[in-house]
């Protein structure tokens, strides 16, 4: 029993390590389309009030007090949705460090990866 159960959990946790989050076509990288799906879903789960827009308890600490210059530009204390595919935008073309267009699990896991990842689940 407890060894099948250590079984499985080096499994999931072998799973985890390889499968790439957020990679709906399952090609090994996330492109921005798919980053841009993940944030859309995300923003509609996180939009309890449906008013189409994120205030800070909604974001529940997703976003750091020095990010809401970016994540904010117009300065409304809120993030509608535009402004936060904005946002994934941006983190994405930062974690994307070869340039190319897609995240591997990688840059996914370096510190640009990590800020992108947050936004998206
Ligand atoms: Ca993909
Ligand atoms: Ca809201
Ligand atoms: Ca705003
Ligand atoms: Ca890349």
């Amino acid at each position: 029993m407890l060894r099948s159960l250590v079984l499985a959990g080096a499994l999931g946790l072998a799973a985890r390590a390889f499968a790439v989050p957020f990679d709906a076509d399952k090609d090994g990288t996330v492109d921005l389309a798919e980053a841009r799906a993940a944030g859309g879903a995300v923003f509609d789960k996180l939009d309890v009030d449906r008013d189409g827009a994120l205030d800070a308890k909604e974001l529940k600490g997703r976003v750091a007090k020095k990010a809401w210059t970016s994540i904010d530009p117009d300065n409304d204390m809120t993030v509608s949705k535009d402004e936060y595919l904005a946002y994934v935008e941006s983190q994405f073309k930062q974690a994307d460090a070869d340039n190319e267009g897609a995240l591997d699990n990688k840059e996914l896991r370096a510190k640009g990866g990590r800020e992108l990842t947050k936004l998206l689940k």
